[in-house]
């Protein structure tokens, strides 16, 4: 991607991405945290620690303990009060007419409070439509899986490809995808990218991660999602501003070669 966060914030038209842009820019983090953890009061003290290091809050509500729905509601404040996004991980994979209860319904109630969500493509053009019945109105966000971190997964260069398609057809809704490398160069789509770690190593069930240099410099994504990197760390704020940096400047550099290039 040639164009900064900060002219993409300003020519896009999606709601979501526009403000998720706006905060990229304006706190110079393309930092998202993966908060698997299963109390909701972890959840929320690490926030009051790290969120002004992050653009985005991923989560796994369905991991949490006795889930209490005032929670999503604190989440929301906080997402205001620090300047993130909350992107529910919920990985829909169903038809059309089960995601959209799932997304609506039931005792999470996803579309509520989650500005983002994510979808397996695998269904087909369906499961698109049905998230888009509820969350467009609500002026909400969805993204595509299109590649995945795990190693040995089954997604082909084709797969990721149908998803690029898929989005370009609803790209009033879908406002990007989860990939481990920038997949278009369309500057209305977000990248994400997760197994994000400082060594480049795996862990013992299949996680595979690379460094935030490789992933914003090389492989041109927008945003680390970063999870055990931080929460598992004794001093998460200081390893927050670590990644931080870390992402902040390979995405400088990565502009500013491109621009000595385009010269
Ligand atoms: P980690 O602790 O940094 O490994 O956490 C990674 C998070 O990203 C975790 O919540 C996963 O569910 C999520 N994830 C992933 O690791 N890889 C993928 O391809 C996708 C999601 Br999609």
């Amino acid at each position: 991607m040639k164009m900064t966060y900060k002219e993409r914030a300003l020519r896009v038209t999606h709601p979501v991405t526009k403000k998720l842009l706006e905060y990229m820019e304006s706190k110079k983090t393309n930092i998202g945290l993966a908060a698997d953890l299963s109390s909701q009061e972890e959840i929320i003290s690490l926030i009051h620690k790290v969120g002004e290091h992050i653009c985005v809050l991923k989560t796994h509500i369905d991991i949490i303990e006795n889930f209490d729905p005032s929670f999503t509601k604190r989440l929301q404040h906080l997402a205001e009060q620090f300047g993130f996004l909350l992107f529910e991980d919920r990985k829909f994979a169903d038809i059309g007419h089960t995601v959209l209860q799932q997304y609506q319904g039931g005792m999470y109630r996803i579309s509520e409070w989650a500005d983002l969500v994510n979808a397996h493509i695998l269904p087909g053009p369906g499961i698109v439509e049905g998230l888009k019945k509820v969350g467009i109105e609500r002026e909400r966000g969805l993204l595509l899986l299109a590649e995945m971190s795990s190693a040995g997964n089954f997604i082909t260069p084709q797969y990721t490809q149908s998803a690029v398609e898929l989005a370009m057809e609803h790209a009033d809704f879908v406002v990007g995808f989860i990939s481990q490398q920038q997949i278009t160069e369309d500057p209305r789509f977000v990248h994400l990218t997760p197994g994000i770690q400082f060594q480049d190593t795996q862990d013992v069930l299949g996680q595979r991660y690379i460094t935030p240099e490789i992933a914003i410099h090389m492989h041109r994504t927008d945003i680390l999602l970063v999870g055990r990197g931080i929460y598992r760390s004794t001093t998460p704020k200081e390893d927050a501003i670590r990644y931080q940096q870390a992402g902040w400047n390979a995405y400088l550099s990565r502009i500013t070669q491109r621009r000595c290039i385009s010269l």
